[in-house]
């Protein structure tokens, strides 16, 4: 009887520490794969040329789906931005514009008019994609329901230039780092219902 005890207290042991060398493999693969994410591929002048859009498609779940250019957006209610620097995540200041013009993501939205079913369905996320597939995230709430709404725009002009790395950015000013939701190379505004 005591040794079958003892069998069963060392193979509970073992299986112990078998689950927690996983575990220690799982972190260690995660924390490498997350240092490939963070590098910044150095693209050749060619290659960048490429992610460059004529224009953003804004789809998904709206009456309305829009083919924008810079054209169209200088035909709408265009905004000066003052003092707009992009602060990276790890506090590094990537760019200080000083004065930059664009439209309200707001304003591109209710154009294009998001399919709502009655007035409690509002639980729509907005992904600004880029052609690097890099993305930022916005909620209708935000946007619709909060200051936010009034600081998140798609710039064309960058002191008195059109932008640089393609020709339409999405930012957010009222963000801490400005950084993250700064997509550069845009594609597309998505517009989805949480399922
Ligand atoms: N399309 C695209 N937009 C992007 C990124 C990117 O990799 N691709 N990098 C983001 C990050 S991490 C930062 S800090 C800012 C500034 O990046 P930059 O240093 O490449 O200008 O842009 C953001 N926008
Ligand atoms: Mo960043």
């Amino acid at each position: 009887m005591k040794t079958k005890n003892y069998i069963l207290i060392l193979l509970i042991a073992f299986s112990c520490t078998m689950c927690n060398s996983s575990k220690k493999e799982d972190i260690v693969s995660t924390e490498v794969s997350k240092q490939d994410n963070d590098k910044h591929p150095v693209l050749s002048p060619a290659d960048s040329l490429k992610m460059v859009n004529h224009q953003i498609e804004v789809k998904g779940d709206v009456e309305f789906p829009l083919q924008l250019t810079v054209d169209s957006l200088k035909k709408m209610k265009v905004v000066t931005i003052d003092d707009f620097k992009v602060v990276c995540q790890s506090g590094e200041v990537k760019k200080d514009d000083k004065i930059c013009k664009g439209v309200l993501l707001k304003d591109i939205l209710e154009k294009a008019k998001i399919r709502q079913n009655g007035h409690k369905d509002r639980n729509f996320y907005i992904v600004a994609r880029a052609s690097d597939d890099y993305k930022a995230t916005f909620s209708w709430a935000e946007i619709f329901n909060n200051p936010t709404g009034e600081n998140t725009f798609i710039l064309f002009e960058e002191n008195g230039k059109p932008v640089k790395n393609g020709e339409m950015i999405a930012i957010c000013k009222n963000d801490i780092k400005t950084g993250p939701r700064h997509v550069y190379w845009l594609k597309s505004l998505e517009v989805y219902k949480v399922k």
